[in-house]
Order: structure tokens, then sequence, then C-alpha cells
């Protein structure tokens, strides 16, 4: 387990896994990153032996990420996401206008609970580049879900994300960016591809990216 301290006073502890790995707590701290607000990271090692015993000490259902502020303890990406809206309003992790925040939430609560073959099929695995040969249905049937959304949302806010700034809902569609690029799946429609673009070229996705091909993670975790 290792400890990064952004700040001398940090507001509260995210807890993640590997940053090659790990697309649940990817989308965490893209939110954590955009609220502006120093945090502590603590890093865990997935898939080792003592793996399920650290995240025990802070997540009690066995899974990361998670954040610990205080008493407060919080288990779920789209919990954490909520929360750090609250904590940092002046922020802006959704948008402004009613209607599209509304839609920028069903955008993120779609990746919260939907795409289970493109997760299972195209995991992700920021160190991975090689194109997939045969794609399930039920994973074209997701990619081209993916797609939809991603351009009926850019067809009304003309970018440079799905609601023009960077909302949490990017957060949540930004490892399935990688996923598709680590796959190398064909994505012919432009604004599609600017999207992607877009989210490569965010702050912090970059910083992510950087951590992550530095990490020597011993293997694979799922
Ligand atoms: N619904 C949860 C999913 C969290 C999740 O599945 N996390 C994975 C890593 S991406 C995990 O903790 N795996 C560790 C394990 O199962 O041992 C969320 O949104 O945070």
């Amino acid at each position: 387990m290792a400890y990064h301290v952004h700040s001398d006073k940090p507001y509260f502890d995210l807890i993640i896994g590997d940053k090659t790995f790990s697309s649940w707590s990817m989308r965490a701290w893209l939110v954590a990153v955009q609220s502006g607000l120093p945090f502590r990271e603590i890093n865990i090692t997935l898939d080792q032996p003592k793996t399920a015993a650290q995240i025990a000490k802070f997540s009690p259902s066995g899974k990361v990420p998670a954040l610990k502020q205080g008493k407060i303890v919080l288990w779920d990406s789209l919990a954490i996401a909520e929360y750090l809206n609250e904590l940092s309003p002046e922020a802006k992790l959704w948008p402004e206008d009613i209607g599209a925040r509304a839609l920028a939430r069903t955008y993120a609560a779609e990746v919260h609970s939907g795409f289970a073959s493109l997760r299972s099929q195209l995991s992700m695995d920021l160190k991975h580049s090689e194109e997939i040969r045969h794609l399930t249905p039920a994973t074209i049937s997701d990619i081209n879900r993916v797609l939809e959304m991603w351009t009926t949302a850019l067809k009304v806010s003309e970018g440079p994300y799905l609601f023009g700034d960077f909302c949490i809902a990017d957060a949540f569609f930004a490892p399935i960016v990688f996923r598709f690029l680590s796959y190398k799946i064909q994505i012919k429609d432009k604004m599609a591809k600017a999207y992607m673009k877009n989210i490569q070229d965010h702050h912090g996705v970059q910083f992510w990216v950087e951590e992550a091909l530095k990490e020597k993670t011993p293997r694979k975790v799922f």
C-alpha cells in the first residue's frame, strides 16, 4: 500500500486500486481532482493475497474506490461523486442547467449500472494495445449504445465534453474511452473521435495515465 499526499491538509482520503486496471477508481479520482479539493490518495494493489484485508480497513463492501472523511465513509463511485459535488458546489461537477443536469445524471447512472458485456470483454488495462479480433453481439450493442449517447449529447452541447464543461458524466465515460483505445475499436464518427481526444487531453486523465504507466502491477486483475 502506498500513500500519496497531495496536500499538507487533505480534505478527505480517497482509497483507490491500481491506476492501470481500476476503472471505478479512475472515475471517482477524476471527480475528486475536478472538485479542486485537496485529498490524500491511498493506493491498494488489487488481486493480491493481502488485498481483501487492506480494502476492508476502509471499505465495508470490499471494493474500491472508497472515500473517508472523519466518520464519513463512502464506498461507491457514484455516491462519492455526488458527495464531492455537495462539498464543492463551486466546481460545478454537474451542469448548471436543470435539464442538462438531470440528463448528465442519467448518463452517469447508465454507465454505473450498465454495459456489462463491454466491461467484461474490454476490461480496462491502460497498458494493453492490441486490436480485439472478435466482439460478441452484446459488446457490439454496448459500444453502439455508448456512441449513440455521446453523439446525442455532443450534438446539443457542441463539446468539448458531453454537456459542455467537464462533468461527472465525462468522468464516468473516461475509462470507456480507454477501453476503446486499448482494444482498437474502430470509431468512425467525427464527434465521438473528437470527444475521445478531449478526454485524453484532460489534465487529470493525463496525470492518471502517466501514473498508470509507471505502475509495476504484478498481473492483470479483472
Ligand atoms: N459499484 C462500485 C464498483 C466497485 C468495484 O467493482 N471495484 C473493483 C475495482 S474497479 C474492486 O474493488 N475490486 C476488488 C475486489 O473485488 O477484490 C463502484 O461504483 O464503486
